[in-house]
C-alpha cells in the first residue's frame, strides 16, 4: 500500500504577531479629588496586531487590573476594577471611569494597569497613574473648643497674652491659615485685642479690665474659603479704673427754650475710653427748684422748665451713677 502523506502547514506565530499594541507603555492623567463618581477619565486604545486575521482577533477587550506599591507584577483580582474598584475599564469601549470618590487627603497617587486582548491569552499592558489634585474640603479645626487667656498689667503689646491654633488639611493656599478675631455687636472692646492673622497670637494693645469672652475665627486661603471658630475667655487682674467724662463740663443752655431741652450728656468710661455700663444715673441738686432732669439710662441732661437768664444765670448740680463692675454695685458721683 501507497503511504497516504498528509501535507500539514502550521504557521507559528509568536505572541507579538497576536498581542494588541497600546499606543504607549505608560499614561500619566492627573484629576481633582472632588471629580465627580461616573466621571470618563480616559479612553483606552490598542490597536491589533499586525498579524491578526479580520473576524479572528480584530475584537480587543479591554481589562483593569492592580499594581502593587512598586508597580511591578499584578494581582490577580483584577477584571472589575483597579485600586480597590476605585476605577473600572468598559470590557468593549476602553472607556475608564471613576467608580468611587478620589480623596487626596488619603491617597494623592493612584496607579492600575489597563490589558488588552484579542484572544484572551495574550495581553498588551498599559500602566496608568493618575495624580490627584487638592480640593479645598477640609475646615480649619482648632486644637481645643476654647481657649484661656489671662491679662496681666505688663501683658501688653509685644508679648501675647495667649495663642491659638488651627490646622486644615488641605494643601497650598486650601491648608493656609489666617486668623482674626470677630468683632461683637455689643462688645465695647475698642480694639484691645488683636490676633496675629499668620501665627494665632494673641495681643493686649492696652491693659484690658475685666472677663470677656472674644471669638477668634481661622479661615483658609483657597479661593472658597472655608471657616470654623473657638472662644477665648480672657480673664484680667487688672484694676479697672472709672472715671467721669462729661461731654461739656460746663453745659450751656439758651433761656426760654421750652421744657425738655437737651442741655447735654454724662458719661462713665474705662481708662481705655470704653463705656462703663451704668445701670441708673440720678441727679442731685441742692437747694432751690429742680430746673434739670437725667435721663436714668442714657445719661442726657434736660431742662424741666423754660430757664430765664435774668432769674437765674448759673445752675450746679451733680449727677451721681450706679453701675455694676465685677460683681460689685458701686455709686460714682
Ligand atoms: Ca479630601
Ligand atoms: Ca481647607
Ligand atoms: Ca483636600
Amino acid at each position: 500500500m501507497a503511504p497516504c502523506v498528509l501535507q500539514v502547514h502550521v504557521d507559528i506565530l509568536d505572541s507579538d504577531d497576536v498581542t494588541p499594541v497600546f499606543p504607549s507603555d505608560v499614561i500619566r492623567l492627573e484629576f481633582r479629588e472632588d471629580v465627580a463618581v461616573s466621571t470618563l477619565l480616559y479612553v483606552a486604545r490598542a490597536a491589533a496586531a499586525a498579524h491578526a486575521t479580520v473576524g479572528e482577533h480584530s475584537t480587543i477587550s479591554y481589562g483593569l487590573s492592580c499594581e502593587d506599591e512598586e508597580g511591578e507584577g499584578e494581582t490577580a483580582a483584577a477584571a472589575a476594577g483597579g485600586d480597590d474598584g476605585r476605577f473600572s475599564v468598559d470590557r468593549w469601549t476602553g472607556e475608564v471611569r471613576l467608580r468611587r470618590p478620589l480623596d487626596r487627603e488619603l491617597a494623592a497617587f493612584h496607579r492600575f494597569s489597563l490589558t488588552a486582548s484579542a484572544d484572551n491569552r495574550h495581553f498588551g499592558h498599559l500602566s496608568v497613574l493618575v495624580g490627584v489634585l487638592d480640593a479645598n474640603d477640609h475646615d480649619p479645626v482648632f486644637s481645643r473648643p476654647y481657649y484661656a487667656c489671662h491679662v496681666t498689667s505688663s501683658a501688653v503689646g509685644r508679648v501675647p497674652v495667649c495663642a491659638v491654633e488651627a490646622t486644615d488639611l488641605d494643601e497650598g493656599e486650601n491648608g493656609r491659615i489666617v486668623y482674626f478675631l470677630l468683632a461683637h455687636d455689643d462688645d465695647d472692646d475698642g480694639g484691645v485685642f488683636r490676633v496675629d492673622p499668620r501665627t494665632g497670637a494673641i495681643y493686649a494693645d492696652r491693659p484690658a479690665s475685666g472677663n470677656r469672652t472674644l471669638t477668634v475665627v481661622a479661615t483658609d486661603a483657597g479661593a472658597s474659603p472655608r471657616t470654623s471658630s473657638a472662644l477665648v475667655l480672657v480673664t484680667s487682674d487688672v484694676p479697672a479704673n472709672v472715671s467721669c467724662a462729661v461731654d461739656a463740663l460746663e453745659m450751656i443752655v439758651e433761656e426760654n427754650r421750652p421744657a425738655h431741652s437737651v442741655v447735654g450728656t454724662v458719661r462713665l468710661v474705662y481708662d481705655d475710653g470704653t463705656n462703663v455700663p451704668v445701670t441708673r444715673y440720678q441727679l442731685i441738686q441742692d437747694g432751690g427748684p429742680e430746673s434739670f432732669d437725667v435721663d436714668v439710662e442714657t445719661g442726657e441732661i434736660v431742662t424741666k422748665l423754660i430757664l430765664d437768664r435774668e432769674q437765674q444765670a448759673d445752675y450746679s448740680f451733680a449727677v451721681s451713677a450706679v453701675y455694676a463692675l465685677q460683681g460689685l454695685s458701686r455709686s460714682d458721683q
